[in-house]
């Protein structure tokens, strides 16, 4: 027998920090609800047993009688809509929604919003770091890390949330202040049918905002619709009317807003032009909501980059060692590649390989054979990467990370760079991206 729906019950779909959220969430305002994750132990099960005890959890496979019982599932991130329990639940008539939907209805403050395939939690941070700089009570998080629930508070006056396309597809109006894809490459094609359905997701994102920022190097950037909209944009190029961009004079670079130079390019911290890119963008949100230049500007000499993201580890021998795990697809790789390749005197040795999530590597090849003297290839797809590069470039193949470490050690010769840039995820050979480039550190620093 089917149970009849309430009209006031959720169900909290997925049982990990997001879903946690949502539980403290939906109890601090006496909704009724329930959990369900396809997991037997979710990594929140003893938190909820322990905090809300009351609370009715369902573990295993979905079960669509027990779904329908809701009149709205808040489903995790990391739970694809297109999962057949989920499909047949919104058949019946039950709202798909999550948590940043929920998010977004509750902020009194405005959002900055902030979307892309690649350098997300780096702007989003950088863009906190100056809000904070301008004096503002700033909560910064989303898909960086601390779920959008826990940041609501009323004294925040601003939001900077990192949303990844899998939180956009459950969020129908954001209403951001400020809306941006910072840039599109393919990224997650085993969740999405092709890069058009991974672009509408994104593009989620400009429901509602009131102002848009884009980057000028990458059309798929622009919004679909809202024209009228406040547009900003940045990008490597000199700028014109409301653009940030680069400008030299006198033999120095610049990062500059219209007509005016801002900085030299050289008083930052973080390298490499993606990172110039970065910081362009992060000064186009931030003059969007009104901070102050002399805030911005302070915030950018003194940040000095996150951890795994082209991180230096430790010279040897003449050989510096990078720690780029964060790279999980290939324009992040190709970015660490053709900056870093640029940047030094020698060669890179690049360990690449992982969990390729459906992409394709051929993109790797040219850039790969013109800046790498090796390549040392691991993980579940590292043949695929292999048959992209062709013949290139010589190709080791090794069974661990220590392994990888040794035979960096012995290819690079002095002036060469060692990069861990995997262009893949790491669910096939650790916990996360964060544990393979601890790993890596480790075996780096353990070098005799
Ligand atoms: N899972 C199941 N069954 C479920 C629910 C989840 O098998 O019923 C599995 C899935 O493989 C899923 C994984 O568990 O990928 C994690 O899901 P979760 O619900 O436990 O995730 P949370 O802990 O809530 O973390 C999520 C985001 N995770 C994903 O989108 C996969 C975190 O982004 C985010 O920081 C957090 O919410 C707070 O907002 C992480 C991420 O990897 C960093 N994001 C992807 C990326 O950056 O590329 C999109
Ligand atoms: P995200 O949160 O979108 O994954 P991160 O800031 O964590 O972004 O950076 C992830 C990876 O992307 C890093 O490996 C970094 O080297 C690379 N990256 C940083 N900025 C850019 C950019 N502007 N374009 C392409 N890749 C970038």
């Amino acid at each position: 027998m089917s149970l009849i729906a309430s009209d006031h019950f959720r169900i909290v779909v997925g049982l990990g920090k997001s879903g946690m959220s949502l539980v403290r969430f939906l109890a601090n305002r006496g909704v009724s609800f329930a959990v369900a994750d396809t997991r037997e132990s979710p990594p929140e099960l003893a938190t909820l047993r322990r905090d809300y005890p009351q609370v009715d959890v369902r573990c295993g496979e979905l079960d669509v009688e027990f779904l329908c019982r809701a009149d709205e599932l808040y489903v995790s991130p990391g739970l694809a809509l297109a999962t057949p329990a989920l499909q047949a639940t919104a058949a019946r008539g039950v709202k798909l929604s999550g948590d940043i939907e929920l998010f977004a209805r509750h902020a009194k403050a405005p959002i900055i919003a902030i979307s892309g395939s690649n350098a997300k939690s780096t702007v989003t941070t950088l863009v906190g770091e100056m809000a904070a700089a301008a004096g503002k009570r700033v909560a910064v998080g989303g898909n960086l890390g601390t779920p959008a629930l826990d940041l609501l508070s009323d004294d925040v006056e601003l939001y900077v949330m990192e949303l990844s396309s899998f939180q956009l597809e459950t969020t129908d109006h954001l209403g951001a202040e400020v809306a941006t894809v910072l840039n599109i490459s393919e990224d997650h094609m085993d969740r999405y049918s092709g890069l058009p359905a991974y672009h509408l997701a994104k593009h989620r994102i400009f429901r509602g905002a009131r102002q848009v920022v884009f980057n000028r190097q990458d059309a798929l950037t622009r919004p679909l619709l809202g024209e009228g909209l406040p547009c900003w944009s940045f990008g490597l190029g000199v700028p014109d009317f409301k653009g940030f961009g680069l400008r030299e004079e006198n033999g120095e670079k610049y990062l500059a807003f219209e007509f005016q130079n801002l900085m030299p390019v050289r008083e930052l911290k973080i390298r490499g032009a993606h990172n110039q890119a970065n910081a362009l963008a992060a000064l186009a949100l931030g003059h969007a909501v009104g901070l102050p230049f002399d805030a911005m500007l302070s915030a950018l000499r003194t940040f000095a980059g996150l951890e795994h993201r082209c991180q230096w580890v430790r010279e040897l021998d003449g050989v510096a060692w990078y720690n780029d795990s964060k790279a999980t697809n290939v324009g992040a790789a190709l970015a660490a590649i053709e900056g870093l390749g640029a940047d030094i005197e020698g060669k890179l040795v690049l360990i690449a390989g992982g969990d390729g999530k459906g992409a394709d590597f051929k993109d790797l090849r040219d850039p790969v054979a013109a800046n790498c003297r090796a390549v040392v290839l691991l993980g579940r797809d590292r043949e695929l990467i292999a048959q992209a590069l062709g013949d290139g470039v010589p190709l080791v193949r090794v069974a661990s990370l220590d392994e990888a470490v040794q035979q960096c050690r012995a290819l690079a010769q002095p002036g060469d760079a060692v990069l861990l840039s995997p262009a893949c995820a790491s669910f096939d050979m650790f916990k996360n991206y964060e544990e393979r480039g601890q790993l890596f550190a480790r075996a780096v620093e353990d070098l005799a």
